[in-house]
């Protein structure tokens, strides 16, 4: 099953959007294995936006999404890389469709309030960056089973 690494950026965590962006994922029908709010370390930022290391907005953009609590999540689902980003709208707010994540919750490219993956080969690297194996769901978890049996 196709997997995605999604964070509420720090902005998204300070606006108290946690919950409207958990739902938007979840009504949509993909299956959330895993989750946490932490902040990120200096070390771990660099890593995640490594190929951004030589533009020239990489130092700001380590020290927003290190400035504060993250809400990082796992997802699952089929073609959930591509269809996740599609949710979240283009990078640049101005550019974002309305109905989006970022063209409904966004005014700026900096603060543009949830990551997500860009290729499943990223998604690997940055929950792994992110996740201890045993902090996730394996495989297809029971939902619904009735309490106390
Ligand atoms: P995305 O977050 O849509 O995957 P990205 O990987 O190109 O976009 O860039 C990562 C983040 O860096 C992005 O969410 C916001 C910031 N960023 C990108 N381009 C920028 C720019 N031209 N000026 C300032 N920040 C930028
Ligand atoms: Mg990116």
């Amino acid at each position: 099953m196709e997997k995605t690494y999604l964070m509420v950026k720090p902005d998204g965590v300070q606006r108290h959007l946690i919950g409207k962006l958990v739902q938007r994922f979840e009504e949509k029908g993909f299956q959330l294995i895993g989750a946490k709010m932490f902040r990120l370390t200096r070390e771990q930022a660099e890593y995640h936006y490594e190929e951004h290391k030589d533009k020239p907005f990489f130092g700001e953009l380590v020290a927003f999404i290190t400035s504060g609590p993250v809400f990082g999540m796992v997802w699952q689902g089929d073609n959930i890389v591509a269809l996740s980003r599609a949710m979240m709208g283009k990078t640049n707010p101005l550019d974002a469709a309305p109905g989006t994540i970022r063209g409904d919750y966004a005014l700026n490219t900096g603060n543009n309030i949830i990551h997500g993956s860009d290729s499943p080969q990223s998604a690997d690297r940055e929950i792994s960056n992110f996740f201890r194996p045993e902090e996730l769901m394996t495989g297809d978890y029971p939902v619904g089973l009735p309490l106390n049996t």
